[in-house]
């Protein structure tokens, strides 16, 4: 039986610019379950790919990251869509610049990749919320990731709108998408709903006709396989080096029996969480498990070829709470920041093995430039520079309102409420049902008293006078993308207590802190009173600037660079107003933010602006940050005790 695709190649007109023009030949791409390989354009038909997130890395740099995968010697390149990227609020959509995925799928074209787009909805992919929007929360009883109606009718809309602008980029229409993924690890999931599969498959087919091949990943056990798989959907599995490949394939074949063997993540390193070792996996092992796998015929995608930034909140976090740092390096055969690395060379080895690797040069790791040290000045805290962070009205409450009820999804809210009597011994605030998703830094009357931790900390003792301001700043960290707690609620999701009493009478700004900065934060004119009056390792979240110029007279300025934090604690940092993201040195691994080149002006000074949650060394000394040419993710640092354990691949077998 020969499953094959017979589209006509005549949407030629309908096309944009580079797809679809050709002539000749009916392009088809199918699988022959027969003789267990792909057939494209009706030949037999293997690939090897890597993964690429467009959402990772910044568009200017999409084409040099696309030829370096090239020149390994991959046939096709494997992304996917993350929904929240696009669709921010419900029915408003962003297909632009860094969200241009068109322009993506026309450079891989342009440069002879083939695609395999991973389409969701969910994605899991260490991405905030596992790609689903979080305004889908606002339905609280929502189930995620099954025939929920309202979650249907969600997503009905938004693959109204992604996939008929997929269509034309098919192969079969001329462009490079040889085959669309359903779901994601859909076996892994608790809800176990075919029906919820069943739907996206005819939706699928619906918006990309009945020629395409649609496939599910899973991993690659029996028990993932039963409810992430569906009769029509071609089932592959994922699986990491040192596995045994022969079984792992076999448990491919307990859905497909027949047809071509396909591991569409095979692991070339691994994801991080703050405060838990920088995960790296040694490059023979992913050389000779990959050699088993192409030894075997079978098809492969490297998850991650380059793994690229979480900028601004794009993170996600797993159970129990941990989230994940702005580097999603992974380890993998191209750094963070695209350079070639000994792993790049020992896998473009192995691949050389089974077929003729590109000729022609390998473009270069892109330089890096250390510019020095930019001198930070203080501009004010946080509650100095309410009125413009949150130019509203608050939003008055008897209880807390989570993020999603204030319909704000991102970043950082301010919840606000008075004493309401003396405290002048140290009495405990609470958090008894761990309701702080995800930090909150806790000030009095301006001055820090500590932090609450979601997991961590859920209890530290404050003082003050009746009447004065309890500000509590809740930061949301990310949101889990995998497993059954996908639904993670964001601010203050339950009460707060001080002693024996339940705190009430809020005041809520919602802080929109990305817009503002984007238009330039300025300073309130007053002096912060936090700094003298509290000798604690905590200070109240304020803003710091400073500004810096590319150095003239040397050639090929500006060029990529790490930002590092010497004696600065935690925060979020943005460059002429681009939100690079999170930054932790103190918790570690990542002690340096990768800085592209494209974010960076040389006609006029670049701006910083640096939310610092707990300490800045600005309060007791002059201070900086300091432009370096090295990245740090790995560094040494006092880690928990359970950090080995934490969602290593032995989770495999212990779906969370
Ligand atoms: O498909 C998933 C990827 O997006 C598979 N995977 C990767 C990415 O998230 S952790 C890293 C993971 N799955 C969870 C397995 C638990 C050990």
């Amino acid at each position: 039986m020969v499953r094959l695709l017979l589209q006509a190649a005549v949407l030629g007109a309908l096309l944009p610019a580079g797809l679809g023009a050709r002539n000749g030949p009916q392009r088809t791409f199918g699988i022959d379950y027969d003789k267990n390989y792909f057939l494209k354009d009706r030949k037999p038909f293997r690939y090897i790919s890597g993964s690429i997130h467009y959402s990772r890395v910044p568009r200017y740099y999409w084409k040099d990251r696309l030829l370096k995968m090239k020149m390994a010697g991959l046939d096709a390149i494997q992304t996917y869509v993350p929904w929240n990227y696009h669709e921010f609020k419900p029915g408003v959509y962003n297909f632009f610049n860094d969200r241009d995925i068109e322009y993506f799928l026309q450079l891989a074209n342009e440069i002879g990749l083939l695609v395999i787009l991973r389409a969701g909805p969910y994605i899991c992919a260490e991405w905030d919320m596992g790609g689903l929007p979080a305004w889908l929360l606002e339905k609280e009883s929502i189930v995620l990731r099954s025939s929920d109606s309202d979650y249907l009718a969600a997503v009905g809309r938004w693959m109204g709108v992604l996939l008929p602008r997929m269509k034309p980029y098919l192969y079969q229409n001329g462009g490079p998408i040889i085959m669309v993924q359903v779901e994601n690890e859909y076996g892994s999931y608790f809800a176990c709903d075919y029906d919820y599969l069943r739907y996206l498959q005819k939706l699928f087919h619906h918006h990309l006709g009945d020629e395409v091949v649609l496939f599910t990943t899973d991993g690659a056990s029996k028990s993932f396989l039963r409810c992430g798989t569906l009769q029509g959907l071609f089932a592959t599995v994922d699986f990491p080096p040192g596995s045994n490949v022969t079984a792992a394939f076999l448990s491919q074949r307990s859905s497909e029996p027949t047809g071509p063997l396909v591991n569409s993540e095979f692991y070339t390193g691994w994801l991080d969480h703050w405060g838990h070792p920088h995960s790296v996996v040694s490059t023979e092992k992913i050389a000779k498990t990959l050699n088993e796998i192409l030894a075997q015929g079978a098809n492969v995608n490297l998850y991650m070829f380059l793994g690229g930034t979480n900028f601004a909140y794009w993170n996600g976090a797993n159970m129990p709470y941990a989230s994940q740092p702005t580097s999603y390096d992974y380890d993998a055969p191209l750094s963070e920041a695209g350079d070639l690395t000994g792993k790049y060379f020992a896998l473009r080895e192995v691949i050389g093995r089974y077929k003729p690797l590109p000729e022609g040069p390998v473009p270069p790791t892109t330089p890096k430039y250390a510019y020095g040290q930019v001198a930070m000045e203080k501009l004010g805290t946080v509650a100095e520079l309410l009125s413009d962070l949150s130019p509203s009205e608050p939003i008055r409450s008897t209880y807390p309102l989570t993020f999603v009820q204030l319909k704000q999804y991102f970043g950082f809210v301010l919840y606000r409420t008075t004493l309401p009597k003396n405290y002048s011994e140290p009495t405990p605030l609470r958090s008894p049902l761990n309701g702080v998703h995800d930090r909150a830094y806790v000030s009095v009357d301006g001055v820090a008293q500590g932090v609450l931790e979601r997991g961590k900390s859920y209890v530290i003792n404050i003082t003050g006078k009746a009447g004065t301001n309890l500000d509590v700043l809740v930061e949301n960290m990310g949101r889990v993308n995998y497993g059954r707690y996908n639904n993670d609620f964001k601010g203050l999701v339950s009460n707060l207590s001080l002693g024996q009493v339940t705190l009430v009478d809020w005041k809520i700004y919602p802080l929109d802190i990305d817009s503002v900065v984007g238009r330039g934060l300025n300073s309130r004119g007053e002096e912060s009173k936090t700094a003298a009056s509290n000798p604690s390792r905590y200070a109240a979240p304020a803003f710091y600037i400073g500004r810096f110029s590319i150095p003239s007279g040397i050639p090929d300025l500006p060029q990529d660079t790490y930002i590092k934090f010497p004696g600065w604690t935690k925060g979020q940092i943005w460059i002429n107003g681009f939100n690079l993201g999170r930054y932790w040195p103190v918790r570690g691994p990542q002690v340096t933010l990768f800085v592209p080149s494209n974010i960076l002006v040389s006609s006029a000074l670049n701006n910083i602006t640096v939310l610092e949650l707990e300490q800045s060394p600005c309060d007791i000394q002059k201070c900086a940050i300091e432009f370096v040419d090295k990245p740090e993710i790995n560094a040494t640092l006092q880690y928990e005790s359970n950090s080995q354990k934490l969602f290593t691949k032995d989770l495999w077998l212990d779906p969370l």
